[in-house]
């Protein structure tokens, strides 16, 4: 028979909480709890609550927990791109890995996970917290209670010290093929811009999506007729370190991977294939990572893409690896994840720049060189048909990525943060010139500075204010939650406050 723990008193910072877990440590300014299931009940009256998405683009923010959300109107087979599923179907007051509660006076109780596989949950007066990490019989959590940014720097220092951090310079300046093109790329096009962008100040000359034969298939397609080292020669010939993306925890029908191993693919316990989502015109599925023959072929892959002299990695739609399935190893999602993940970095090397993106956040920790944050962002303010229509926050739109970017900043000292890019040009921008800065202001903050404006759609004043932004370096001050000052300019951030339908 399973015997309950008997509760702990703790006084923390002034406040008496009653834990259950199967111990309670003190720790610097907090407590380290240990158990797979750990509750906390708390004497304060909380108004908001941390929700903490499970991916890059998964919605992260704060919560009037007297304003709960529906839950989304998107169909099942999108709902891993959105989030976890576990969490949808507990939307919204669940968080992955950590949750917070906030009261008035802006006071923050943090319960954090410090291994893998966890959740935070939370009513009115108990936070709980469970973990299925199979590699600690009792998992550790971080608990504490004070200022907002202290206990989430607090929290920062503890998961740092469990799962480590990168020791990367400053973040590099990124011309990224995106957010002008997406799929629409060929080796024409693409010599054509790095000709144009070659005198502006970028470190890194990334191509996104498009230049692949299929997802599964890492193979180089008909538009690139030279093949990705010719490129790749080609980049840095004009003065870039090379940028590649590319998905390699997915795999589409059509590809030849899919055909040839449908052994590697998540299925159910009843063996029925899992979907990670809907893109680029199919279903698509993830990889079982736990499989030793797909750890294997992630490896050849990266090793593959490196050879061709590629040194950045955009590493895209990582989740999809992390879903609940039943797989070759009975373990968690996010541990499943991680042994693709480790694969990754040892097959791409120390010295190979890994940004994950769509990425299971705190499981990505001390292997990715970078993480997005929130979604992607486009040049258009906001995405109201699936915000309102389908109660879904993590579409392309400014304004999503901006909240769950400023929702995750906290994570800043334990790797570099993306929020996507920014926009200089106003040629196909539907952002008026406050969206604009706001999104630039978002790139100060974090220190990550990426575009996809096309040289030829650049007026000569916009191209010149990128050229100087790009070499901008500016003080920064957080003056309260929504609010930042960038030399002593306002940047003002409330707007991403609102989250429901008036
Ligand atoms: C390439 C893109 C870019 C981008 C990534 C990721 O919800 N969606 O349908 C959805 C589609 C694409 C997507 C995110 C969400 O973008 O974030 O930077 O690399 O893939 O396909």
């Amino acid at each position: 028979m399973k015997t309950t723990p008997p509760p702990h008193l703790l006084n923390l910072n002034g406040i008496t909480l009653a834990v259950s877990a199967d111990s309670a440590t003190p720790s610097g300014p907090g407590y380290i709890l240990k158990g797979s299931t750990v509750n906390v009940l708390h004497p304060f009256s909380a108004v908001d609550f941390y929700r903490h998405g499970f991916h890059s683009w998964s919605l992260s923010t704060w919560i009037p927990l007297d304003r709960p959300l529906p839950q989304t109107r998107q169909p099942k087979v999108a709902w891993s791109m959105l989030d976890h599923v576990g969490m949808i179907q507990s939307f919204p007051f669940t968080g992955s890995g950590v949750g917070a509660l906030r009261d008035a006076e802006g006071r923050v109780l943090l319960l954090g996970a410090l291994g893998l596989d966890a959740f935070v949950k939370t009513t009115d007066t108990v936070l709980s917290g469970s973990c299925t990490d199979s590699d600690k019989a009792s998992p550790a959590w971080f608990l504490a209670f004070g200022a907002e940014d202290e206990v989430f720097a607090q929290y920062a220092k503890q998961l740092e010290d469990h799962l480590g951090r990168r020791k990367s310079p400053p973040p590099p300046r990124i011309w990224c093929s995106w957010y002008s093109l997406f799929t629409d790329i060929d080796e024409t096009g693409i010599l054509q811009i790095l000709e144009g962008v070659k005198d502006l100040s970028f470190d890194v000359f990334q191509i996104d999506d498009g230049w692949q034969l299929a997802m599964g298939d890492w193979d180089v397609n008909a538009k690139f007729p030279s093949g990705m080292s010719a490129m790749a020669r080609r980049i840095q010939a004009a003065g870039f370190q090379t940028g590649l993306w590319l998905a390699p925890f997915i795999v589409q029908p059509k590809s030849s991977l899919y055909r040839d191993h449908p052994d590697w693919l998540l299925r159910d316990e009843q063996g029925d294939l899992i979907p990670a989502g809907h893109c680029w015109g199919s279903v698509f599925y993830g990889l079982d990572t736990t499989h030793p023959d797909v750890l294997k072929w992630i490896g050849e892959t990266i090793a593959r893409v490196r050879a061709w002299g590629y040194d950045y990695l955009k590493l895209d739609f990582l989740y999809a690896a992390a879903m609940p399935a039943k797989r070759h190893r009975n373990v968690g999602g996010e541990e499943a994840y991680r042994l693709g993940l480790e694969a990754v970095r040892k097959a791409a090397g120390d010295d190979a720049y890994l940004l994950v993106c769509g990425a299971p956040i705190l499981s990505s920790l001390g292997l990715a060189d970078a993480a997005r944050i929130g979604p992607d962002v486009t040049p258009m303010w906001d995405n109201e048909d699936r915000v309102f229509g389908l109660q879904d926050f993590t579409g392309p739109s400014t304004l999503n990525a901006l909240r769950t970017t400023l929702g995750r900043l906290w994570l800043k000292p334990l790797l570099h943060v993306d929020p996507d890019v920014f926009f200089f040009r106003q040629r196909y921008n539907l952002m008026n010139p406050a969206q604009n800065q706001l999104l630039r202001d978002m790139a100060t903050i974090t220190g990550f500075k990426a575009t996809s404006d096309l040289p030829a759609w650049l007026d000569p004043s916009e191209r010149d204010a990128l050229e100087s932004f790009l070499n901008e370096t500016s003080t920064v001050t957080k003056l309260g939650p929504y609010e930042y000052a960038i030399d002593g300019r306002l940047a003002d951030f409330h707007c991403v406050r609102k989250l429901w339908a008036e």
